[in-house]
């Protein structure tokens, strides 16, 4: 009988915990615990400095950064999004009083399809909240030109791009404003945490404002807006700065397992990929795409008896959820549809063993 763990679909970057316990020796001895401590301005002072990008608005999660990037940019009415991706990107549009509208994705990279949202913007539309699903960059400069002609605001969730470069800068400084989640199961993690990225340094202000009740940042603490409170704490920040240290070991070990995994999978002839155009990628999922959906659930039956449990990332669609039964569709979503339908997210973190990925491997090509 064999010994080994059950295998999910990932497993959190863990780091020393002495270096963890370190920063929070600080934190104790200073009893200062959130409401923007010395660890909290470190941690976006690095991040900021990691990614190339001004300043970091750092929150409590990646869904919360969503919803003040929608209410900070004013979206009201008709959002245009993409049914491919986790259900927080919708729940998100619906929370701030907006109407998702969903349209189909490109059969390449799986990213919003940039004729798609053209032909759905109305005069209802404020915003295209747009996911670089997988970490692979949509249509940049295209989104940015509907968005520009229809005089309308660009929201990238960039939940899964963390490290991501695309025209030669990071990935987080296109559209109006992206958002990112540092959860648990992402490459760069707080255990629970998110960020906000603006070009705009007034727009990075209501952010701030909008994730400290809404009150004004700028010392007078006047309250002219209605916030919420999204507070990264002292002990998350502690655990993304022990982290952020690790980014170069975290990325070349992903790269090189997923490298590994292609150099398997790609052999199989009724398996293919994601194609993504970044001039750096941080291999935050290995996705599969396989030949149909009654495939795909013997691959998973024949894993769960093995106890590995991959992940249907993501199935099914959003625009299929009881909870969103009434948005707009715009076509028939027949590429989401087909997509979703038969991609699969397989194992994947930095220490995963070479006997795991030849075992799922084994499974996924079958016989
Ligand atoms: N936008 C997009 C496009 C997103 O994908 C997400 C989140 C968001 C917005 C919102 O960001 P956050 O508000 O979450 O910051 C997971 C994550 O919880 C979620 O953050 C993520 N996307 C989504 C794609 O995946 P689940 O329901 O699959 O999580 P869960 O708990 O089943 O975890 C997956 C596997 O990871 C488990 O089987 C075991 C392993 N695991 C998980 C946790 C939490 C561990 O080994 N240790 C852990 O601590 O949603």
């Amino acid at each position: 009988m064999e010994s080994r763990q059950p295998v999910y679909v990932t497993r959190p970057f863990m780091p020393p915990l002495s270096e963890v316990t370190s920063l929070l020796e600080g934190v104790w001895e200073r009893a200062y615990l959130t409401n923007n401590g010395p660890l909290l301005l470190e941690l976006e002072r690095q991040v900021s400095e990691y990614l190339g990008v001004p300043q970091t608005v750092t929150v409590l999660n990646g869904t919360i950064a969503l919803e003040l990037a929608l209410e900070a940019l004013d979206a009201h009415g008709e959002v245009i999004t993409t049914p491919f991706t986790f259900v927080a990107t919708s729940t998100a549009i619906r929370r701030v009083g907006c109407q998702p509208v969903f349209v189909d994705i490109d059969p390449e990279t799986w990213n919003i399809d940039p004729d798609a949202v053209e032909a759905a913007i109305t005069p209802q539309t404020s915003a295209i909240l747009a996911v670089h699903v997988f970490g692979c960059p949509c249509d940049l400069v295209r989104l940015e030109a509907i968005a520009r002609r229809h005089d309308i605001r660009l929201i990238y969730d960039a939940a899964h791009a963390f490290g991501v470069c695309a025209g030669g800068r990071s990935i987080f400084s296109w559209g109006d404003c992206s958002t990112t989640s540092f959860h648990a199961t992402k490459l760069f993690h707080t255990v629970e945490g998110g960020a906000c990225f603006a070009e705009d340094a007034a727009l990075r202000s209501r952010l701030r404002q909008l994730r400290f009740f809404g009150m004004d940042v700028d010392g007078s603490q006047a309250q002219t807006a209605i916030g919420t409170n999204a507070k990264m704490t002292e002990v998350s920040a502690a655990v993304g700065l022990a982290n952020l240290a690790h980014m170069p070991e975290i990325l070349s070990k992903r790269r090189e397992r997923c490298e590994r995994y292609t150099s398997i999978l790609s052999r199989i002839p009724d398996i293919t990929f994601q194609k993504y155009d970044a001039s750096e990628y941080n291999y935050s999922y290995f996705a599969v795409l396989l030949r149909d959906e009654s495939r795909l659930k013997t691959v998973v039956e024949r894993m769960r008896e093995r106890q590995i449990f991959p992940r249907r990332y993501f199935w099914p669609l959003l625009s299929d959820m009881p909870v969103f039964c009434e948005s707009r569709c715009v076509g028939s979503l027949s590429v989401a549809h087909d997509v979703s339908s038969r991609v699969l997210s397989l194992p994947l973190w930095p220490d995963l063993s070479d006997s795991v990925m030849d075992e799922v491997c084994q499974l996924v090509i079958g016989k």
